[in-house]
């Protein structure tokens, strides 16, 4: 098992998306999801110019010898568009190994401690009727658990509410709220702390008396609050009982969250865009979080995901795999096999891709009445179609930013 081919393929079905294929010199193939929104080609460069040529005649079973080679060797470590490339390879080897062995990789990861992976979809609206309708929409595609973004009033966008015209373009079945917008420049939306923070409590009020005490709830901050903003908020929204308060603080500083954490009963997720052990160092020793974030497509694929999650599993911390449409189906199904294998599995975030993304990313995982299961065939269960992704070439898009009113740039 030889690694004979090393290629890059940048695809644009629905949004743009970065694959490695590996393939070894008895055919077998491997595949790995590099793709960082809004910063896709910088990890096909580290790929293509630094890592293909490192592959190429490398034994393909020896998956941690190559991460440690890989991550060790460059000398700059860690970082999203390292850690990006570092996954991909690793993942692809995953998956050859486990074509190799005829079983799908969850076997490999020690088997399935549950017969499937709770998910939850992102219900949205501009106002309580939209979001509502939102809500209702994703129980019937039969979401058990979901998260709630609503618009704030006095801001004419932020980040969260898909738009109308993606539900009515998918025929309000599937839905993607796809941020990350194709042009030259990002978009501008708007941020009013006191505003946000008056706003979110009373959704939630809504959001439990018309939907009832049961329903699994969760919210993204997407780290625009400080630390006694955030335990303000997580304050406020205990009585409606979320399952988790996503990204309250900026995630570079880890000790924001002990004062958070003094303040509130109301769980704590982090980490989508964390892409090391080493970010969570203190937080999980400190028990100042309920869930890792992280996905196997950013922090260093399947081999390194395992590794945080088996370190924060000593602390009761669980897993919450961060699983937007900017996470391919390839990196999809590879959290799905190490989703079901764990014992300290959480909570799978899970958008459901558009049809064309469907079409160039054959996959044999499976949604069922609220839960996920990544299929029986053999690796990671899912093939790309070469003319397919073909057809999409790359496309620029960026991710919006935030300014206040006065023009300040604020966190996104
Ligand atoms: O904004 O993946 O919890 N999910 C999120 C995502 C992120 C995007 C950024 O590329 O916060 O929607
Ligand atoms: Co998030």
């Amino acid at each position: 098992m030889i690694i004979d081919r090393a290629e890059v393929i940048v695809t644009s079905p629905d949004r743009n998306f970065v694959t490695l294929k590996l393939t070894t010199d008895d055919g077998l193939t491997g595949l790995g999801d590099a793709t960082l929104n809004g910063r896709e080609l910088a990890v096909v460069a580290y790929l293509r110019d630094h890592v293909v040529p490192l592959l190429l005649g490398r034994d393909a079973g020896r998956i941690e010898d190559t991460w440690q080679f890989l991550y060790r060797s460059a000398y700059w470590r860690r970082g999203p568009v390292t850690m990006a490339a570092v996954a991909a390879v690793d993942v692809a080897l995953w998956d050859i190994k486990a074509k190799a062995a005829g079983m799908p990789l969850y076997q490999l990861l020690g088997g399935a401690s549950r017969t499937g992976l709770l998910a939850y979809g992102h219900a949205s609206g501009q106002d309580l009727p939209e979001l509502f309708d939102s809500v209702r929409k994703h129980q019937e595609l039969g979401y058990k658990a979901i998260r709630i973004q609503t618009g704030v009033p006095g801001l004419k966008s932020i980040y969260g509410i898909a738009s109308n015209a993606t539900f009515e373009a998918n025929a309000g079945v599937r839905y993607d709220h796809e941020p990350a917008q194709r042009g030259p420049q990002p978009a501008e939306e708007d941020w009013d702390t006191r505003s946000y923070l008056r706003h979110v409590p009373t959704v939630f009020e809504a959001v439990r008396n018309e939907f009832g005490p049961a329903l699994p709830l969760l919210h993204d901050v997407h780290h625009r609050l400080s630390p006694i903003q955030a335990a303000r908020l997580g304050k406020s929204l205990e009585p409606y009982d979320l399952f988790w308060l996503e990204d309250c603080t900026p995630a570079e500083n880890q000790e924001a969250l002990r004062l958070v954490r003094q303040h509130t009963t109301t769980p704590l997720a982090i980490g989508e865009v964390f892409n090391t052990v080493w970010d969570y160092q203190q937080i999980v020793r400190e028990q100042l979080i309920d869930y890792v974030r992280s996905s196997v497509t950013h922090a260093g694929g399947v081999t390194h995901l395992k590794k945080i999650l088996d370190y924060a599993s000593q602390y009761q911390i669980k897993s919450g795999i961060h699983g937007p449409t900017d996470i391919s189906p390839v990196g999809m199904a590879a959290a799905l096999h190490l989703g079901l294998a764990i014992h300290n599995f959480g909570i799978q975030e899970y958008m459901m891709h558009g049809e064309r993304t469907d079409q160039v990313f054959r996959q044999s995982f499976t949604w069922s009445d609220g839960f996920l299961h990544p299929g029986e065939r053999p690796g990671i269960g899912v093939e790309l179609d070469t003319d397919e992704a073909g057809k999409y070439p790359y496309l620029q898009a960026y991710l919006p930013y935030n300014r206040l009113a006065d023009g300040t740039v604020h966190d996104w």
